[in-house]
């Protein structure tokens, strides 16, 4: 199931990052009056409603300390509604001990499901079902260094990231126990996919560092394919 350069739709300038991770800048079209980034960055505007950053469920904790997360996010993917049973079931990427609920991407002109299937047409025909919207409203905001963590991933699958508005720079670090190897950095456009193997994402940790030269805001759609899923029930 892996993806390779190979993969991805001939018109596509990919570049191999690591063993199994890729950057592909001109993955939505900028030719003449089309500006795919664009438009895309508008639909997602007026269809994503974000969650709180104060929401209990978005707190993280540093050194026993919770903290606020130092960005928007809003969860979307593919949800099957039971009305007989009064049941949900939703992808479950577990990541936190309160994972938020994934919201339906199923609605009309969804530009979520739309760029889930070119993820998979365009991309490493990778069918994933799990999206996370994340918000840089400035160069204050950001994602510290992680790794994801993958035992609900299917397995073998990799992590897409569409990126939309302002650059920012992806950082790699590859650690060896807590002391920091090597590192690289990325300049993700918008427009671009960013691709994080499996073999990436175990050797290195990967971030949005704060950055004063950032100008304006920045959207991005993390896809992922899950095979673990959650069952709840409807009546809230
Ligand atoms: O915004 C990005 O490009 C990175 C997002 C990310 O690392 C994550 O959601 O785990």
């Amino acid at each position: 199931m892996s993806i390779t350069q190979e993969s991805f739709h001939p018109r596509l300038n990919v570049k191999k990052v690591g063993r199994d991770s890729f950057l592909v800048e001109n993955f939505l079209l900028a030719e003449g009056d089309v500006d795919e980034a664009a438009e895309t960055l508008a639909s997602v505007d007026q269809q994503v409603q974000y969650l709180a950053r104060d929401d209990p469920r978005m707190q993280f904790r540093i050194y026993g300390k919770s903290v606020q997360l130092p960005r928007d996010k809003a969860v979307y993917g593919e949800v099957v509604v039971d009305e007989e049973k009064k049941e949900r079931i939703e992808p479950f990427y577990k990541y936190a001990k309160d994972t938020p609920r994934v919201e339906s991407w199923d609605f009309e002109d969804s530009v979520f499901k739309r760029m889930a299937e070119q993820v998979f047409v365009r991309g490493g025909r990778q069918v994933c079902n799990h999206l996370v919207v994340n918000q840089y409203r400035s160069g204050d905001d950001y994602i510290g260094d992680h790794r994801d963590k993958d035992e609900t991933f299917v397995p073998g699958s990799s992590v897409m990231t569409i990126s939309l508005g302002a650059e920012r720079t992806l950082r790699l670090k590859k650690f060896k126990g807590r002391k920091i190897g090597k590192t690289k950095s990325l300049l993700l456009k918008p427009g671009s996919l960013f691709v994080l193997g499996p073999k990436t994402n175990a050797k290195w940790k990967h971030s949005i560092p704060k950055s004063k030269r950032v100008l304006g805001r920045r959207v991005s759609l993390t896809f992922r394919s899950i095979a673990a899923r959650r069952t709840t029930s409807t009546i809230q």
